[in-house]
């Protein structure tokens, strides 16, 4: 999808520091990372998006990244069950909110796991990154309810690319048929029906980025693949993440968007 109305977002909470992260950057600033958040949101409103801004999570280091606890397609929800245990207690306050939204609400149960971040949605079709999150009993699960709602879906196996988190690290969807992909997935079968905008390995971060209408929100620092999105015609908004690159997080993470 595209188009969206509406965005759910959490900032980090105090505890933010004590999250899980394989990045060798050192310990965030909280306040920078608030700041850096806050940005994050005031693009998403410039995008034209209204948000639903819930209150920090001291309990879930890792809260502010809502995008692993459900998946939104435009024609449902689904609950997730995020593969690193510390996490799975983010999903029930994220539920409320959406039981409000939604009339049905179906979940993946254990023993699956999925974290949102290896899921792609390309339109009527779903990639799906099998990872350390991300397992066959929960990516098995995902396809059935997808399937349900009328989603086609594939999955890649991210087995042999461990700088890999999740399958949006190395991959993004621009729209109009175009996916933003790292060398290492740039030729996966799973990605042949798509125009493949290859993001240079120096710059392998800002793979993870945000289409929405005629915008594309992408990591600041990064001129090779901004140049490229902006040559095929979209306005690009460059926001600074360096304080949740620091806790492996990046730019869809930060929001569920519907
Ligand atoms: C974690 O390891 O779960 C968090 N520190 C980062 C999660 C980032 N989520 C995402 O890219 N979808």
């Amino acid at each position: 999808m595209i188009h969206f109305r509406h965005a759910i977002v959490r900032p980090p909470p105090a505890s933010f520091a004590a999250g899980l992260t394989r990045a060798d950057l050192g310990a965030p600033d909280l306040a920078l990372a608030r700041a850096q958040h806050a940005r994050y949101c005031a693009a998403l409103e410039q995008c034209g998006l209204a948000l639903i801004r819930l209150p920090p999570d001291e309990a879930h280091p890792d809260s502010c990244f809502v995008e692993d606890t459900a998946l939104l397609t435009g024609r449902g929800a689904i609950l997730l069950r995020p593969g690193a245990p510390s996490r799975q207690g983010e999903v029930a306050s994220i539920a409320a909110v959406l039981r409000e939204r939604f009339d049905e609400l179906p979940a993946i149960t254990a023993p699956g796991t999925v974290d949102g971040g290896d899921v792609c949605q390309a339109d009527g079709h779903f990639l799906i990154g099998l990872s350390a999150r991300t397992n066959v009993d929960g990516a098995r699960q995902l396809q059935d309810l997808l399937a349900r709602q009328g989603f086609t879906s594939a999955t890649i196996d991210l087995g042999d690319h461990a700088d890999l988190l999740h399958l949006k690290s190395g991959l993004g969807w621009l729209g109009d048929g175009r996916i933003a992909a790292v060398a290492a997935l740039a030729a996966h079968p799973a990605l042949r029906a798509f125009e493949v905008i290859p993001v240079a390995p120096q710059e392998s971060y800002a793979a993870n980025c945000i289409r929405i209408g005629r915008h594309v929100i992408l990591a600041a620092g990064h001129p090779g693949f901004a140049a490229a999105v902006r040559a095929l015609g979209y306005s690009v908004l460059a926001l600074d993440l360096s304080e949740f690159r620091k806790m492996d997080g990046a730019l869809t993470c930060l929001s569920l968007r519907f």
